[in-house]
């Protein structure tokens, strides 16, 4: 299985379009036949990268398709404005909003049946993670999503495994505790379908920076990465893609 590694741009509530100018540098030097690279802007700064040699991506999306629902964007609204990916089920969608499992899951259906990759974020807190309750909590994420997808449709997301302790911290995971848990998501994949766990492009992040991207993208699990504060800069966003391809 040839899994291309991926490095996504996650700007959260950042970002202006003189930053979205700035980045129109950003792939001097950047092979993109051996890495796909994806900002995801907010939502209003989407229209500014028209031409962008590099893949644009939502932060979120509605798991209806329209209608009264105020403040919320669709899929095909994204896909109108050039998005080809979107994240799902941020952990900071799933604090901030209430976002549960099982509505994730729907996000990342409607995402799938209209085109969209979804990049579907999971991960545990620091107490979860503490009390031994890592692994089962990450598979009751994984279950509500294949209890409501087939393989063939989860095959067109990626996953993002984001530790919440290494969220904005400065404290990555280690590789070796980050790809024991890739590890773990593409086995407890594998028990659904084994071509879907080895062909799942699974994503690191948290606290991702150029001085520590190359040791964690060498792990055989971790197809590339998710990266927040560090995407806010072209030069250091530069270099983390550079250390995938
Ligand atoms: C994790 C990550 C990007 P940061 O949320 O989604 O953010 O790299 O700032 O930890």
């Amino acid at each position: 299985y040839m899994r291309k590694p991926i490095v996504a741009g996650n700007w959260k509530m950042n970002g202006s379009r003189s930053l979205v100018k700035e980045f129109s540098t950003l792939m001097d030097g950047v092979d993109s036949a051996a890495v796909e690279v994806i900002i995801c802007p907010p939502a209003c700064y989407l229209s500014e990268f028209a031409g962008a040699d590099f893949a644009l991506g939502g932060q979120t999306v509605s798991e209806l398709d329209n209608g009264a629902h105020t403040g919320d964007i669709s899929a095909q609204m994204l896909i109108e404005f050039g998005c080809k990916y979107v994240i799902v089920g941020h952990s900071e969608r799933r604090d901030d909003h209430g976002e549960t499992s099982k509505l994730v899951a729907e996000k990342a259906l409607k995402a799938i049946n209209s085109g969209l990759t979804p990049i579907i974020c999971i991960g545990e807190s620091l107490q979860t993670r503490e009390v031994g309750e890592l692994e089962s909590f990450l598979a009751a994420q994984l279950d509500a999503l294949t209890s409501l997808m087939s393989a063939e449709q989860l095959s067109k997301a990626v996953i993002a495994y984001e530790p919440i302790w290494a969220i904005g911290t400065g404290v990555t995971a280690t590789p070796e505790q980050a790809q024991d848990v890739h590890a773990f998501i593409r086995g407890h994949l594998a028990s659904f379908s084994e071509d879907l766990a080895s062909g799942m492009q699974i994503l690191y992040g948290g606290s991702v920076k150029a001085s520590n991207a190359k040791e964690l993208f060498a792990q055989p699990d971790i197809d590339g990465g998710l990266i927040g504060g560090a995407s806010l800069k072209v030069e250091e966003f530069r270099q983390v893609c550079q250390a995938a391809g």
